[in-house]
């Protein structure tokens, strides 16, 4: 087995919504593979601050303004990355938010929202970069979904609805798309220190202590736990790896929790 099955030399890649985050480590892993990083963020302030992160870590990003579920401005990103940077090779569907309300307290709007961005969102872009997939011969697309992909819980609804169909929508992308050699995957994170989790994690949460006592790790995921499998499911290594889901998790999926004292 050639060890350089892991570089993404020569690779463009779009991580969506990766101003931060996730997102952003999961990119700057790309970058340090050899890809080249184009990112997008809904605001032009964030997508300049973007760009100053990964410069300070010595990556040169190109960043665009695109809400993800808007089609027209992702149909001009696209082409615009492809006139200035030049075809997708590895797209990663990451852009997600959530929104913890009780279901019965929740509006038909706030939950549209959620399945907008984290559902309808990912099969926008998906649409939006297959063709020229195809075209070249190749393509690999990670779709960012989550614990919630397969697991349920309190006011959290909307969210776990989106990401059990972002699931099922990665197991239809390669079913449809495996012919043309397009790799279509998703990494399902366990709970991961960012921005979107921090409400859970302040001081005296008590589901701070319930996510450390279910994760066999003994702690939360970090944004750089993903890079590596990232880096996978992005390169030659994963060629026939398709329509899988790899649980990132600190193996809170495997365990049933500890008991408490
Ligand atoms: P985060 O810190 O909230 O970052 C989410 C990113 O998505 C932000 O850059 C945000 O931009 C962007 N975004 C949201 N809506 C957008 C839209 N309509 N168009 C373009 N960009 C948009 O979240 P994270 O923790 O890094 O999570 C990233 C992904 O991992 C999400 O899909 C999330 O569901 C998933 N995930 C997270 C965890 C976890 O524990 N953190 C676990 C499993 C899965 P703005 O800043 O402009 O809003
Ligand atoms: C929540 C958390 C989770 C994580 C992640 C777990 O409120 O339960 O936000 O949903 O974000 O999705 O995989």
């Amino acid at each position: 087995m050639e060890m350089n099955q892991f570089s993404l030399e020569g690779k463009i890649a779009l991580i969506t919504g990766a101003s931060y985050g996730i997102g952003f480590a999961i990119a700057s892993a790309y970058a340090k593979a050899g890809a080249t990083i184009c990112f997008n963020d809904m605001k032009q302030e964030l997508v300049d601050k973007g760009i100053a992160s990964y410069q300070e870590l010595g990556i040169k990003a190109y960043g665009y303004v695109c809400d993800v579920t808007n089609e027209d401005m992702v149909t001009e990103m696209i082409a615009k990355i492809e006139q200035e940077v030049g075809v997708i090779d590895i797209l990663v569907n990451n852009a997600g938010i959530i929104k913890r309300i009780p279901m019965c307290e929740m509006t038909a709007a706030d939950f549209r929202q959620v399945i907008d961005v984290d559902l309808n969102a990912p099969f926008i872009l998906s649409k939006a970069v297959i063709p020229s997939m195809i075209k070249k011969g190749h393509g690999k697309i990670i779709n960012i979904c989550s614990l919630m992909s397969e697991l349920g819980r309190e006011t959290v609804s909307a969210y776990a609805a989106a990401k059990g169909g972002l699931k099922m929508l990665t197991k239809n992308i390669c079913s449809e798309y495996g012919a043309s050699n397009i790799q279509c995957n998703g990494i399902g994170p366990g709970y991961i220190a960012t921005p979107q989790t921090e409400p859970l994690r302040v001081k005296g949460n008590p589901f701070n202590d319930f996510i450390i006592a279910k994760t066999p790790a003994g702690r939360w995921g970090t944004p750089e736990d993903l890079m590596g499998p990232a880096v996978f499911l992005a390169s030659d290594a994963s060629n026939f790896v398709n329509g899988h889901v790899l649980y990132v998790d600190g193996g809170i999926l495997a365990y049933i929790g500890k008991q408490p004292e």
